[in-house]
């Protein structure tokens, strides 16, 4: 007896008469998204990728905040994968949420899943990407929620909007490469060129084909540039020459306006961004580069220079190559990163106020660190790279943790500790063997409905491996109060936070050598993943879950399953899980 049938009907039981044929308030969008492999080439190389409908960025997504859309992904490709809403909050409803083995298994080949995308509180630009394996190299595409059906900007009124997919490209099968790397325990590819809009530009060296994204503006214009940072693996730089930039917004909340000649961006990130194309007509590269944090002895990361071409439009004569943006950061300048992500800032205004929790009823100190293990025969060095949260690489489950949570499945995870097992000089020069080693688990840190969390994230710089971590959380953004450099200093750091106007975002870098501090409210009931949005080293373990429990009422608690949740296909039930309603299902 198969337990995938099993598992379809029962939630299929829960479902009947839930699903909504009528919205409450917004309007609901239905989207078809047929995933399949698609021929694309880049940097004069052929390869076949999975995209959803042949294209290679995916869809965007428009709707208006208080909206529900719908997205079935058939997937006729030939491994399984899901997908992920980015930056939206999901209430109630983690079984849309999407990440692999966290909310659900994947959506194997030949089949499909209808995900349920409500946007409630997020506004601006958020997007959505696959959360399995390394398939969001690909399968990704930007999310355009407008304000609410009688509610403006809080700005004003742009002329025009543009989308801009920061983005990177690998030679070779990337999922395929990392399996083999994972199985040696050595170090994931570096991408082989950074992309705008899909293509790399015409500054690249690697190969004679120009593939060069280009945007028309017309002068005088105020445009506003939706900005997705869908890069896999690395933190970027992004400038246009001659402009400067005015961002409005962050990760789907407004922000207060910072006007720089450039940004700095970690991968998961979304901006709003005001353009005014008020320079001489002409031809203007926007370029995009690696912000390279790790070690200085690190020197083999992609180097290229992605370039899009923004026109003016009009007659005038224009002769050369367009201006290159020369206060575009270089690789290494740490300071320039800084220096943007310092000025970041929520409205905090009346009508869009700041609810950072005062109150702490749960306070959690956790270590971002690089480690190893010793390996058997299966990998050359003996030793095996991993990255941790307290000492913990994260381990797949054999079964989603959502499934084994709502379904009470004991024995799949454990307890996240509220604090590292040992405390050391986190950020020193020496670590014995005690600290380089760790091991590999699957812990869940379990919330109280409405509890208030603060966190301080602790980078450390164990295996000389100290560098950014953008860490992201799912189901809800959290409030970043305070970040500094070297070992968090309970005692005078605190004395430094920010309560007034801290940024309300999803996804932020523990600097290199150094820590953060945030802070939330779990008031949104469901399982949610929190990880190190560098994918090599969510690959690598520096992960963790949320499970935040129900409250007292419906409105408090988690929505039932919807139906078709894919099964997880090396998970069959024990008989003893069965309860006496599966036992007659089946
Ligand atoms: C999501 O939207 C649907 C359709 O509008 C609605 O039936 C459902 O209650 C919403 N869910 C939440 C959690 O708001
Ligand atoms: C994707 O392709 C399918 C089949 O051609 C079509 O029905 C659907 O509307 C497309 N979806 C999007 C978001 O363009
Ligand atoms: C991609 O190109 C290869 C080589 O030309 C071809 O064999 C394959 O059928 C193509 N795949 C798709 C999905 O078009
Ligand atoms: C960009 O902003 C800076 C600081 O406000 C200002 O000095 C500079 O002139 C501006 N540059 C352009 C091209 O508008
Ligand atoms: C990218 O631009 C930088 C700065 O101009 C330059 O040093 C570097 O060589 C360029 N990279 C490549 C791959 O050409
Ligand atoms: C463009 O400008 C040139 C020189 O000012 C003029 O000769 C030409 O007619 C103009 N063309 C158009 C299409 O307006
Ligand atoms: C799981 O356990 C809880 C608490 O004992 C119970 O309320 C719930 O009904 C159980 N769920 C299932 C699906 O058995
Ligand atoms: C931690 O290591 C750093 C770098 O070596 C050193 O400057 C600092 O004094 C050390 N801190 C403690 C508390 O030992
Ligand atoms: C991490 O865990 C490993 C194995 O469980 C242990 O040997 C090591 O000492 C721990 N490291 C720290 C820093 O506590
Ligand atoms: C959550 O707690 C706050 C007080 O900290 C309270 O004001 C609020 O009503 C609670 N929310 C819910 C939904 O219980
Ligand atoms: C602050 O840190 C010190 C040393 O790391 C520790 O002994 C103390 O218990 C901590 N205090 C609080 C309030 O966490
Ligand atoms: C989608 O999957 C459901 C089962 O979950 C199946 O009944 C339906 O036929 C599938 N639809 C398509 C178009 O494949
Ligand atoms: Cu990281």
């Amino acid at each position: 007896m198969a337990s995938r049938s099993i598992l379809v009907h029962v939630a299929a039981l829960l479902l009947i008469g839930v699903l909504p044929f009528a919205a409450h308030g917004g309007t609901v969008h239905y989207h078809d998204f047929i995933v399949k492999e698609t021929n694309v080439t880049r940097l004069c190389m052929t390869k076949s990728v999975l995209t959803v409908n042949d294209s290679f960025l995916g869809p965007v997504i428009k709707a208006r905040r208080g909206d529900t859309v719908y997205v079935n992904l058939h997937n006729q490709g030939d491994y399984g994968l899901t997908l992920h809403w980015h930056g939206v909050r999901q209430p109630r409803n983690p079984w849309s949420d999407g990440p692999e083995f966290i909310t659900q298994c994947a959506i194997q080949p030949s089949t499909n899943f209808t995900y349920e995308i409500n946007f409630t509180e997020e506004e601006g630009t958020v997007w959505w990407h696959a959360h399995s394996d390394w398939t969001r190299e690909t399968v990704h595409g930007a999310i355009v929620v407008l304000p609410a059906e009688g509610t403006t900007y809080p700005f004003p009124e742009p002329d025009g909007e543009e989308i801009i997919i920061l983005g990177a490209w690998y030679v070779g099968k990337l999922n395929l490469i990392v399996e083999e790397d994972l199985a040696q325990g050595v170090n994931m590819p570096n991408s082989n060129g950074y992309l705008i809009n899909g293509y790399p530009g015409d500054l690249i060296v690697e190969c004679t084909m120009r593939q060069t994204y280009r945007w028309v503006v017309e002068y005088g214009k105020t445009y506003l540039i939706r900005l997705v940072t869908a890069v896999l693996d690395a933190e970027v730089f992004f400038a246009i020459a001659g402009h400067n930039l005015t961002v409005v917004g962050m990760d789907g909340a407004y922000i207060k306006p910072i006007v720089t000649p450039y940004i700095a961006a970690s991968p998961g990130r979304t901006m709003d961004i005001l353009f005014t194309a008020d320079q001489t007509p002409g031809l203007y590269y926007m370029a995009s580069r690696e912000h390279q944090s790790e070690d200085a002895t690190v020197t083999g990361f992609d180097h290229s220079n992605a370039t899009a071409i923004v026109e003016y439009q009009g007659n005038y004569s224009y002769s050369g190559t367009p201006l290159f943006p020369d206060d575009l950061p270089v690789y290494r300048d740490f300071k320039a990163s800084e220096i943007f992500t310092a000025q970041i800032r929520s409205l905090a205004s009346q009508e869009y106020p700041v609810d950072v929790p005062l109150d702490i009823t749960t306070r959690m100190f956790v270590v971002v660190s690089m480690n190893v293990i010793y390996c058997d025969d299966s990998c050359q060095s003996g030793h095996e790279i991993l990255s941790t949260l307290n000492n913990i690489s994260w381990l797949d489950p054999p079964v989603d943790i959502l499934k084994a949570y709502y379904w009470n499945i004991s024995g799949i995870y454990g307890d996240f500790p509220d604090y590292p097992p040992t405390w050391y000089n986190f950020t020193g020069d020496y670590f014995d063997d005690s600290i380089v080693f760790t091991s590999k688990g699957t812990k869940v840190k379990v919330l109280n409905f409405n509890e208030t969390v603060e966190l301080i994230f602790q980078g450390t710089n164990v295996l000389f491996g100290s560098m950014n971590h953008p860490m992201h959380l799912h189901g809800q953004s959290f409030y970043v109060i305070g970040s500094g450099y070297g070992n968090f200093n309970n005692e005078t750091d605190p004395l430094t936070f920010n309560l007034v106007n801290p940024p309300k975002l999803n996804t932020y870098p523990v600097p290199k050598n150094g820590w953060i501090a945030i802070r939330f409210r779990a008031d949104n009931p469901g399982v949610w993943f929190f990880h190190c949005h560098l994918q090599h080293h969510q690959s690598w373990g520096m992960a963790g879950v949320f499970i935040v429990l129900n409250g007292d009422t419906e409105e408090t608690s988690m929505r039932p399953p919807p139906p078709g949740m894919p099964s997880c296909p090396s998970w069959t039930i024990p008989f003893e899980f069965l309860d006496s309603d599966m036992k007659n299902i089946s």
